[in-house]
Order: C-alpha cells, then sequence, then structure tokens
C-alpha cells in the first residue's frame, strides 16, 4: 500500500557478522531502491559492542551501526515487510533474540506516528536507551525527537552521563 504524502522513516542498520561494511552499503542501496522511496541521508558507521540479553559482552564480534532517513510513501507495515526481505537477501538467520546477525534493520521512527501492534511498535520500543542507535540517529537530524521519549540529543546525554548501553 502506499500514502499520498511522503513520510520519513527513521531506519537503524546493524551487523556484527561478515563484511560488516559492504552489507550496510547494501542495504542502503536496497532500502534507496524500494518504490517511491529514497534516501534523504545517513549516517557515519559507528563501532559498538555488542549488547546481548545478559549485558554488553565485547567477547562476541562487535557491530557496525547506523542510522538512514528514509523519505517514503510506502506506509510502515509495508515497509516493515520490505525491511525484512532486504535482512533476508543479506544472509540474516535468526536464531536467538539478540543474537548475531549480518544484517538488523530497525525501524525506529515513522514521522511522528504511535504504532503498537504484534508485528509493529514504532517509535521502536528500545531505541530510547540506545546510544547505538541514537547517536548517528543525531549525526542525520540534530533536532531528531521521539514522539514517545522526546528530544534524541537530551536522551543521548543522559545515557552517556550514566554510563549505560
Ligand atoms: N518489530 C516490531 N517493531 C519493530 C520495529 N519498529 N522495527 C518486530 C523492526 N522490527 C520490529 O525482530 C523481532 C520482531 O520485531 C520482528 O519480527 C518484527 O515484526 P527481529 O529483527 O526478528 O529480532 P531481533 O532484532 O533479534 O530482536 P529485537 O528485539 O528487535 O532486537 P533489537 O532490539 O533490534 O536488538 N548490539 C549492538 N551493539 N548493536 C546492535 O545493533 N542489535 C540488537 C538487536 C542487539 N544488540 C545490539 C544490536
Ligand atoms: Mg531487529
Amino acid at each position: 500500500m502506499t500514502v499520498v504524502h511522503p513520510a520519513t522513516a527513521v531506519i537503524a542498520l546493524g551487523s556484527n557478522l561478515g563484511d560488516r561494511e559492504a552489507t550496510l552499503e547494501r542495504a542502503v542501496a536496497a532500502l534507496d531502491a524500494l518504490p517511491e522511496s529514497s534516501i534523504l541521508a545517513i549516517s557515519s558507521w559507528h563501532g559498538t559492542v555488542a549488547l546481548t540479553v545478559d549485558g554488553l559482552d565485547p567477547e562476541k564480534p562487535a557491530y557496525l551501526n547506523g542510522v538512514a532517513l528514509l523519505q517514503t510513501h510506502l506506509d510502515p507495515y509495508s515497509l516493515l515487510d520490505a525491511m525484512r526481505a532486504i535482512e533476508a537477501e543479506n544472509g540474516r538467520e535468526r536464531i536467538e533474540r539478540w543474537g548475531d546477525r549480518t544484517l538488523d534493520l530497525d525501524l525506529i521512527a515513522f514521522d511522528e506516528l504511535e504504532i503498537d501492534s504484534d508485528v509493529l511498535q514504532v517509535p521502536h520500543p528500545r531505541a530510547h536507551e540506545r546510544d547505538f542507535v541514537l547517536a548517528p540517529w543525531l549525526e542525520v537530524q540534530p533536532d531528531a525527537r521521539l514522539v514517545t521519549h522526546g528530544d534524541v540529543a537530551t536522551l543521548l546525554a543522559a545515557l552517556q552521563l550514566g554510563g549505560a548501553e
């Protein structure tokens, strides 16, 4: 389904297996090639320590993380489906929650929309507590805001002060 007015989708990209940079670059190209969608901005790639269900784990392969802004006429559910397809094309296997992965694409925000369904929560429910999402997002959108938690710059500063993940 397509919608009339373009929205800005904030998409977080992550990889900690394989040729991480090549995979992320392929994912950006695939996002840009989606119907009625185009990339507005991409952050730099940030090297980050893997966060697992047991906390930060420097023994796991490190991640490269980044954020892309995508202007799109797709509705959020169609965009999520397309993101799942791009993950699959890039060798993503779902073995364990928060396990190592060649490519993870998360929909962080979609304009100011709030969605809480079985398959999709927007804004992403953990984005506000993750420096590996907030820091690259701020790079591409200095006035970024999470409709649920407020100013991204403030959230990131609080995380960094607290030394949290
Ligand atoms: N889903 C619901 N809302 C969304 C959304 N806004 N964006 C559903 C994307 N997916 C959404 O995700 C599980 C289900 O969430 C999907 O089927 C979709 O319908 P998944 O990608 O299959 O599994 P996952 O990524 O392992 O789980 P989860 O809970 O989404 O993990 P996160 O929160 O994405 O965390 N450490 C570092 N340093 N960098 C990382 O990027 N990423 C993770 C994954 C863990 N540790 C990390 C990083
Ligand atoms: Mg995910």
